[in-house]
């Protein structure tokens, strides 16, 4: 059988994958899931038929929505990611030493379930058994209306803004992620891609300027999201990502990373032209 998965990217150019099986596809309360296993990529989720992650490539994407703010901020004690419910996020979250508290709100358990069951190597620190980790299945929206003043970094790690995740891209949702970081917070949240997404990120970026008085964009090269070139913004109250960055302390970490180093986290805030024009104010 010769059987592949394509998600379309515009209506006239996809990303496909040969696929040799499907370990899981159900429907939860929010979206469809679907784990397959690619012979190129390793195993791979969607949601809603569209790529979350694979296992060749979700290090980059998981070390790039992490390290940056992580290695920005002196001291990141608390710290909360809103989504991300296969788990790298936090599992790059709880490397830092600093790290005391790393909070996931996931709307969805099935996606919790489902990662802990088929991503393994994704989900390590979400299977309910690292000490600095605590899980709640939650609205993001409801969970930091309840929390003000409490966390050093915020990660927004969702999907596209189409379905559970379009409130995730208002400015209303911005305010409160600034009420939820204590003085010296940073935010960061995956701001989807260049090539493809001017208008999103448009709209994204200001809506986050009406908020936060630091608003940057940086990017990573992920193969299997669309145009492969992707974005992130990173909203602050008082570090700034490049002015304020301590290189050495980032080239002193005591983990591997296969894609961030302390080089390329000021080379991802350097953007090309068509880029930069996304986002001018
Ligand atoms: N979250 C970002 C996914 C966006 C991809 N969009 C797409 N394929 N159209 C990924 C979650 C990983 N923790």
């Amino acid at each position: 059988m010769d059987l592949w998965y394509t998600e379309k990217h515009s209506d006239n150019v996809g990303i496909s994958m040969k696929v040799n099986q499907t370990l899981f596809s159900g429907k939860s309360d929010y979206q469809q899931l679907d784990i397959v296993e690619t012979l190129e990529y390793g195993r791979m989720m969607l949601l809603d038929g569209l790529v979350m992650l694979t296992e060749r490539d979700e290090f980059i994407y998981h070390d790039m929505i992490a390290h940056p703010a992580l290695f920005t901020h002196p001291a990141p004690k608390k710290v909360l990611v809103i989504g991300g419910g296969d788990g790298g996020s936090i599992r790059e979250i709880v490397r830092h030493k600093a790290v005391e508290l790393a909070v996931l709100c996931e709307i969805d358990g099935l996606v919790i379930e489902k990662s802990c069951e088929w991503l393994p190597s994704i989900a390590s620190a979400i299977d309910g058994k690292h000490p600095k980790v605590k899980l709640h299945v939650d609205d993001g929206l409801a969970y930091i209306r309840d929390h003000q003043n409490e966390f050093d970094v915020i990660l927004v790690d969702s999907t596209d803004p189409i379905g559970p995740a379009v409130g995730l891209f208002e400015e209303d949702f911005y305010r409160l992620v600034f009420s939820a970081l204590k003085e010296d917070g940073i935010m960061v949240a995956q701001s989807e891609s260049p090539f493809y997404h001017a208008e999103i990120q448009k709209s994204m970026f200001s809506n986050l300027r009406a908020v936060f008085p630091i608003v940057e964009m940086y990017q990573a090269f992920i193969p299997t999201y669309p145009s492969g070139f992707w974005s992130f913004a990173f909203a602050s109250k008082k570090y700034h990502p490049v002015k304020d960055f301590d290189r050495q302390r980032a080239s002193d970490r005591e983990f591997h990373t296969r894609y961030y180093n302390e080089d390329l986290h000021l080379g991802a805030f350097m953007l090309p032209t068509f880029a930069k024009e996304n986002i001018s104010e």
